[in-house]
């Protein structure tokens, strides 16, 4: 007997979807939840969904995030059903429990969630093709364009500050005090990256705080492989992983999306010389963001778009550090010094970042004229 596959079917049995279980498999995607599908036998037609168990270490209030995750993914639905689009395909799903709740806890406290499987579709772990990167960047476009008129006083900030850099840089140094897993002596380089950085990391959340940045509905995880491709069209469809769905900036998911997708290495590249930040890349991403987002932007926006991808790359390098300093409590890892590589794939390229900021204004400038 599979043990899995009876714990996934007894989980699923308490959602109200259609038809008997008779198939699952493991999709292995992201650094903290756990994802399957499953299939649904009724009637002689098989259908999937996807499974996912929701990591409580992480996201502490889970009712919270399926609040917001379903608050934003109807505001979606209606916005795509008055422009012809697909709604079953265009986003995401939720598929509640019998009793209609949003998640289901099983009886070690681990909570479920169930969504729609966007079949016939498939990401993307590394960039092919410029092309492929300006369609990345039409669809986060879209997804702030849609929702530019949420009404943003309807969503929970599930998690707190987290594109706080200036925050998590004094988190970061606890840890380094704290030294809790005896390393710290093995990265005063990388240590003093984020030390000598760190006069810059308030930047964001001042303006932010001071209403001169808009809050906006930010999806905060716009990695490369959270964005579905259309295996026919080979078309972006839908964007998914609205976990960390909260008001936040433009500037974090446009900076997180640049720093995953126009990197030439990979984001836990061991040799750095493969890693820098790709200008065509970037001018790609930024003329199908532009497409679809250069209305919505303010000016201080679109004038800090550069400065974004260098924050989101430093401070995605520094979390990894931080976790690797901590003794790898946060971050899945497959081997052990993987926290530190991931670390050091993001430092060279926010350095590279640092050195490209000229060229990277001036290619932003142009796509913002050109769409504007
Ligand atoms: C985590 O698990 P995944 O890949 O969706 C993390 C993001 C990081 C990313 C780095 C809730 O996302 O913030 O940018 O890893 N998610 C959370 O790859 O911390
Ligand atoms: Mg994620």
């Amino acid at each position: 007997m599979d043990e899995l596959f009876e714990k996934v079917k007894s989980i699923s049995s308490n959602f109200n979807i259609p038809g008997e279980i008779t198939g699952y498999g493991v999709i292995d995607n992201g650094h903290i939840n756990k994802t399957f599908y499953v299939v649904c036998s009724d009637s002689g037609v098989s259908r999937r969904f996807l499974l996912q168990n929701i990591n409580t270490a992480v996201f502490k209030n889970p009712i919270q995030l399926m609040s917001n995750v379903i608050k934003v993914t109807d505001f979606l639905k209606n916005k795509i059903a008055l422009n012809g689009g697909d709604v079953q395909r265009e986003t995401l799903t939720v598929f509640p429990t019998k009793s209609g709740d949003s998640c289901y806890f099983d009886e070690n406290g681990a909570c479920w969630r169930i969504y729609n499987f966007v079949e016939n579709s498939f990401t993307y772990n590394a960039i092919e093709s410029p092309e492929l990167f300006f369609s990345v960047g039409e669809a986060f476009g879209n997804f702030l364009g849609l929702l530019s008129d949420f009404p943003m006083n309807e969503l929970y900030e599930t998690i707190p500050d987290f594109h706080d850099t200036r925050k998590r840089v004094i988190n970061f140094e606890n840890s380094v005090k704290n030294d809790t897993a005896g390393r710290v002596s093995q990265v005063s380089d990388e240590i003093a990256y984020v030390l000598n950085s760190r006069d810059k990391t308030g930047i964001i959340v001042d303006m932010l705080s001071s209403g001169e940045l808009p809050v906006r509905v930010t999806h905060n995880d716009t990695k490369l492989n959270n964005v579905m491709f259309d295996s026919n069209t080979k078309k972006a469809v839908c964007v998914v992983d609205l976990d960390t769905v909260m008001p936040g900036s433009a500037l974090y998911d446009f900076g997180d999306a640049i720093r995953y997708g126009a990197n030439t290495g990979a984001e836990d590249e061991k040799d750095l010389s493969k890693v820098s930040l790709d200008e065509e890349l970037y001018r790609q991403y930024v003329r199908g963001y532009m497409s679809k987002a250069a209305k919505s932007l303010t000016e201080k926006e679109v004038e800090l778009l550069p400065l974004s991808a260098w924050m989101m790359t430093f401070e995605c390098g520094m979390r990894f550090l931080n976790d690797y300093i901590d003794g790898d409590i946060y971050f899945g890892i497959s081997y052990p010094e993987h926290n530190l590589d991931r670390c050091r794939s993001q430092f060279e390229l926010a350095k590279d970042i640092e050195r490209k900021i000229g060229v990277l204004s001036d290619i932003t400038a142009k796509a913002y004229e050109e769409f504007k």
